[in-house]
């Protein structure tokens, strides 16, 4: 017994009492066996829920000793993964475990493919996936493919930026059932209405259509899409809902089509009006008086900068949104916020920590940036070249049409204004290795690294940029308003702004190409693409606003 008469009057553990609340969540290998008198069956299903893959082969073994491969797989272990997304659906189980199921799943399928017979019709259905033309966003659509293929469906996975022809050719070619489109931009929803209407004109409306991504709205595909395409067209929330919906084509039922409404013409034209810009909106503007106090300007043009402590860098991520967001840990119903937050820091901080230090050979941060000066005419923002007189280029931005009636060239000193006006901008990104280590963990199956490793270089990636405006801040002569925690920057408590091209206050995308223009990031290895998407992948760029009044608005 212990000496410390603190431990021998404890009797409650209040580790042991967390891990508790989260045992039907993940199972915890301890030294025990935890298969201990189990029949062969429940070992199996076990090892999926559970996500264990130590003794999954010799559990195989004997498995198969009773049972043909295939029957283990649909019998067994697909019943398996059907209680993980029943977990998941009931919100006992967080995402990350799931992907370490279907990691599982996809090495027991592994091991007993080999041995199996092909023969058709032995999958549940087919799908073809694909993000659409333009659009490079891949891990939504590959978090798709990971869930319907480790629940038995057959998924061929064509990649991103899909131009239509090749999404027909690929689905007639490997003879999916149905056609799966993803896209996370604005216009991908309007590509994936086009696509809908090219397949009514070929003809090939028999197949139905299941759509996902951010910028689409359940209105917008059940409704009007619904109204213009002659075959069924869903839209899946999300990975759970695909499978659902695939449940609903492939297994035999007859899939509800809501008939479309009058009236529900909104949400298209939400996405349509963005599309087209608003920034046609010249009307009133607002009260925003110019900035007292105007920076000098650092330099003019453009510099670049590639040297980083990168752990530095690290401090700079957010963790809410690295696990939270990115790693989807959602806090159970039956939690309170603090236990989350402990539960949180017991489990993600470690796999962060790893991470950190796993990933550090993988960065490469780079930085291009630069001041200019400039002046503003109604919604323009007028860049001027050295002289402060020529103009170089112009941005026009959209204004509110109500509320404050907010632009973002309001924020500048007006074109009859004695001095000109500074404003930089900048564009950073973590080097094109990340992407190509995260895709390798994909086609590996290491699917809960996969979405691990997508968080970090995301969540990198917005540091790089808060980090490196926090420098601007400081060149600008303003950093001296800067809150001592660095948690307070991720609420944007500093003076000024930094606005992303694609984003509400600045939506026009083909900014881009002006911003290349300025800051020439070439250099750094970062080019646009004819779709103005920056590559790689895990880069941002932003105009950075000096003055105070500069925060985050929405133009609508
Ligand atoms: Co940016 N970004 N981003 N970004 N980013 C978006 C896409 C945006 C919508 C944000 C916004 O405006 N609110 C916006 C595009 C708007 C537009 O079209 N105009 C935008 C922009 C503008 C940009 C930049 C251009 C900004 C800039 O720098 N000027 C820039 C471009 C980068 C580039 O070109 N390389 C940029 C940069 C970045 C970061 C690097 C910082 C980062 C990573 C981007 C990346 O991974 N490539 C990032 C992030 C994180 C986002 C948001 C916030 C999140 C995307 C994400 O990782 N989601 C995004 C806004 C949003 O989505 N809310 C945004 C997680 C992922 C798992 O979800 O792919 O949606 P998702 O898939 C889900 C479901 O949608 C569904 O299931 C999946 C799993 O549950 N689903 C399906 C998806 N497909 C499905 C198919 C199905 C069924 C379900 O069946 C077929």
């Amino acid at each position: 017994m212990s000496d410390n008469p603190v431990e021998q009057n404890c009797v409650y553990d209040p580790l042991i009492e967390l891990m508790a609340r989260f045992e039907n969540v993940r199972a915890i290998d301890s030294s025990a066996d935890p298969f201990a008198g189990l029949g062969i069956e429940d070992r199996l299903k076990k090892h999926i829920v559970d996500g264990i893959k130590k003794n999954l082969e010799r559990h195989l073994e004997q498995a198969l000793e009773t049972y043909a491969p295939l029957q283990i797989i649909n019998d067994i272990l697909l019943d398996g993964m059907k209680t993980v997304g029943e977990l998941f659906g009931a919100g006992k189980m967080q995402l990350p475990f799931v992907l370490q199921s279907a990691e599982v799943m996809k090495t027991a399928v592994r091991y007993l493919e080999p041995l199996m017979e092909k023969v058709e019709g032995d999958e549940k259905g087919s799908i073809l996936l694909a993000t659409v033309q333009g659009d490079v966003h891949d891990i939504g659509k590959n978090l798709v493919d990971i869930i319907l293929s480790n629940n038995g469906y057959r998924v061929v996975n064509i990649g991103i930026k899909q131009p239509i022809n090749a999404i027909i050719e690929e689905t007639k070619k490997s003879k999916c059932q149905v056609i799966g489109l993803s896209g996370l931009l604005v216009k991908s929803t309007l590509i994936m209405r086009d696509n809908l209407l090219e397949l009514n004109e070929r003809g090939l409306h028999d197949y139905p259509v299941i759509l996902g991504g951010a910028a689409l709205t359940r209105a917008y595909v059940e409704q009007d899409l619904r109204r213009i395409y002659r075959g069924n067209v869903f839209y899946a929330q999300d990975a759970f809902e695909g499978l659902h919906l695939m449940g609903d084509l492939c297994g035999g039922g007859e899939p509800v089509t809501a008939e479309p409404e009058e009236a529900v013409r909104v949400a298209s034209h939400r996405l349509a009006d963005t599309s087209a810009n608003l920034y046609v909106f010249d009307g009133v503007k607002s009260d925003t008086p110019p900035a007292e106090y105007i920076p000098d300007l650092p330099f003019y043009g453009a510099r670049k900068n590639s040297r980083f402590d990168l752990f530095e860098l690290y401090k700079y991520i957010n963790p809410v949104a690295l696990w939270r967001g990115q790693w989807q840990f959602k806090r159970g119903a039956d939690m309170d916020n603090p236990t989350f937050n402990a539960w949180l820091e017991e489990t993600a901080r470690p796999i962060f920590e790893r991470l950190q230090r796993e990933l550090a050979s993988i960065f490469e941060p780079k930085v291009a940036w630069g001041y200019f000066w400039c002046r503003s005419e109604g919604n323009d923002l007028i860049i001027y070249e050295e002289d402060a007189i020529t103009e170089r280029l112009r941005f026009t931005f959209p204004r509110q049409s109500d509320m404050r009636r907010l632009c973002l060239s309001d924020f500048f000193l007006p074109r009859d204004s004695e001095r000109p006006d500074v404003v930089g901008f900048h564009i950073v990104t973590v080097g094109p290795e990340i992407s190509r280590y995260e895709r390798k963990l994909f086609e590996k199956g290491d699917y809960q690294d996969y979405l691990y490793v997508h968080g970090m270089g995301v969540e990198t990636a917005e540091a790089l940029a808060e980090y490196w405006h926090k420098q601007i801040r400081h060149e600008l002569g303003i950093g001296n308003a800067d809150p001592p925690d660095i948690k307070s920057l991720f609420a944007a408590r500093y003076h000024g702004a930094r606005y992303s091209f694609g984003y509400p206050a600045c939506p026009n995308l083909e900014d881009q190409a002006k911003l290349f223009e300025l800051l020439h990031p070439e250099e750094i290895g970062v080019t646009l693409s004819e779709e103005f998407m920056i590559v790689p992948e895990q880069s941002t760029s932003a105009i950075i606003v000096h003055h105070p009044a500069a925060k985050y608005f929405n133009v609508r």
